[in-house]
């Protein structure tokens, strides 16, 4: 029994004391300590390298991402080592974009028809250059078999636990984890990605957009979703990127955050449309301006998700518009959409240029800039590693 006489002779109060003291002097020289590590605790050894990275780049510049990059551009698909981006400028970007969509119906290709198998080919490839992997879902609507643009009423109810299209849900997720679970590096590694679950969730156009559900609904499949690939599939290689379309203000940014447990990474997807340039620089800097004072306050790290000038109608785009909106603001990287060429229907997509494009010369204008990074600015600084820069 621990007497009274014990406690005195041992100076037990005294080593209490001093040992609080010790840990409050700690936490007040490393006040972000706490923060300063992947939200997933269990977070492995190159993801968590990875976070450190991205956080420290923030200070070298933006680093600059395409969507399916590798696989294909204006008019071309599937040509080993090419790339419109190095095309134009001899430098592979810096962050490479890839979608999931259909990989829950068991499809072998994705709903841009990129096969599953080689797109697992080209992460590793990426990987191994040294770049940023990045996902996103556009996942069908699971209450009604339809797709991700087809929103019903009661579909993120019907997903949460409980819900009639749980059971369904988990067997999309166990999916993902499978594809997730091949990404591996030559030492047998798990390849990090940042994975933008339920992208521009601020907007109406997807089955789990704003006007199909309330905000904690969606908080709610969030945390499912995050916790359901954590814990039941054991998944650690990621790192969370929560994602809205443009917004007005703070509180429409977060109206639907899951909470810090569950994100990394802070960002919005923004297309140029009719608005003119002025316009869109006032729209993303303000944007940025917002996005880059809930990161500080958070402590996560800000980034455009998304953006793209459908066709790039403006031969000085890239220096004069997008980056008169970008240059003031410390955010990790910037994903331009796909360079789909010509479509099924006729109609052209792209949104980074290609070799013979009118912006080509604009772009490697933007390519010397000090504060665009593209693969060779960031190759040697092993952002898999944790010496890092
Ligand atoms: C859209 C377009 C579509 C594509 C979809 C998912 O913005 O690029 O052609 O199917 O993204 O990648």
């Amino acid at each position: 029994m621990v007497t009274k006489r014990f406690i005195q002779k041992h100076n037990i109060y005294w080593w209490i004391k001093s040992g609080i003291n010790c840990w409050m002097f700690f936490c007040i020289l490393n006040p972000a300590k706490a923060q300063n590590h992947p939200c997933d605790g269990k977070a492995t050894a190159e993801t968590v390298n990875l976070y450190h990275n991205l956080k420290k780049l923030l200070a070298a510049g933006i680093m600059m991402g395409h969507q399916d990059d590798m696989a294909y551009g204006v008019n071309w698909k599937y040509e080993k080592g090419r790339s419109d981006v190095k095309d134009v400028t001899g430098d592979f970007p810096a962050v490479f974009g890839w979608e999931l969509g259909r990989i829950e119906l068991d499809s072998k290709v994705n709903l841009d028809s990129v096969p599953f198998d080689k797109m697992q080919q080209f992460i590793k490839e990426e990987y191994e250059i040294g770049a940023v992997i990045t996902i996103s879902w556009h996942l069908n609507n699971p209450l009604t078999g339809k797709s991700a643009w087809e929103p019903a009423k009661g579909t993120v109810a019907a997903v949460l636990p409980g819900g009639e299209r749980n059971e369904l849900y988990k067997t999309w997720l166990d999916k993902v984890a499978a594809f997730l679970n091949g990404l591996k590096g030559k030492k047998g590694e798990l390849i990090p990605v940042i994975f933008r679950l339920f992208h521009e969730l601020n907007g109406s156009w997807f089955w789990w957009g704003k006007n199909h559900g309330t905000p904690d609904e969606l908080k709610q499949l969030y945390r499912f979703t995050v916790d359901y690939l954590r814990k039941e599939k054991n998944i650690h290689h990621l790192l969370f990127a929560y994602n809205t379309d443009r917004f007005v203000n703070k509180e429409e940014y977060l109206e639907r955050y899951p909470g810090d447990e569950y994100v990394d990474i802070v960002g919005f997807d923004i297309y140029q449309r009719n608005e003119g340039n002025k316009k869109f620089i006032e729209e993303l800097d303000k944007n940025l301006t917002i996005l880059e004072s809930i990161a500080a306050e958070k402590k996560k790290i800000p980034a455009l998700t998304e953006f793209g000038y459908g066709m790039v109608p403006d031969s000085t785009w890239w220096t004069k518009t997008l980056w008169e909106g970008l240059k003031n603001h410390k955010i990790s990287y910037a994903l331009a959409w796909r360079n789909a060429g010509k479509k099924a229907g006729g109609e052209m997509e792209f949104y980074m240029p290609y070799k013979e494009h009118a912006s080509a010369n604009d772009f490697r204008s933007f390519y010397q800039l000090k504060k665009t990074l593209f693969s060779k600015d960031i190759k040697h600084k092993s952002i898999y590693k944790p010496a890092g820069l």
